[in-house]
């Protein structure tokens, strides 16, 4: 093995970035991504939680994208629902990412979702069953917070 271990420092430096993401959150591409499961919260808290971390609730644009964060979460076994920066609260149906109003164009909806339960979920999750489900905003769950890597300057105006 000795006589190796040139070798296998230089394979590792070759194949292995430094993250370029702070302690505790998880680089994909040029994103870094944050679990939070210690403080659960409404869908506007989760957002203001974020906003202090200098970063907002993920906006999943890709299915690359959003396998890379159900396997996360499957992987980790992070159960329950994950706040996303999804919301229909403007125009009902109408599911937009908060930071751009642009429509959702990619969606990974849970069979019979968005089903608007009693009239009153404007907000989006990741559920149980690592798909998304729409659910009443004040609903207290974990979240999932995106920045771009280095972005430390202010994101909020
Ligand atoms: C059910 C289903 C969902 C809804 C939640 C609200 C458990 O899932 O009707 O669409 O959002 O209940 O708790
Ligand atoms: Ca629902």
């Amino acid at each position: 093995m000795e006589r190796y271990f040139p070798i296998f420092i230089l394979v590792q430096t070759l194949v292995s970035q430094p993250s370029q993401c702070p302690h505790g959150w998880i680089q994909r591409n040029s994103s870094c991504y944050a679990f939070i499961t210690g403080a659960p919260d409404g869908s506007t808290e989760a957002e203001i939680y974020c906003n202090f971390l200098h970063s907002r609730l993920v906006e999943i644009e890709t299915v690359a994208e959003n396998e890379f964060i159900r396997i996360h979460l499957m992987d980790n076994h992070l159960k329950g629902n994950f706040w996303i920066g999804l919301s229909d609260v403007l125009v009902e149906g109408e599911w937009v990412w908060l930071s751009t109003q642009s429509p959702a164009t990619y969606t990974d909806w849970a069979p019979h979702e968005p089903n608007n339960a009693n009239s009153n979920e404007k907000c989006g999750t990741i559920d149980y069953n690592y798909h998304w489900n729409d659910l009443r905003c004040s609903e207290k769950s974990n979240f999932i917070c995106e920045k771009m890597v280095n972005e430390e300057v202010d994101i909020i105006g």
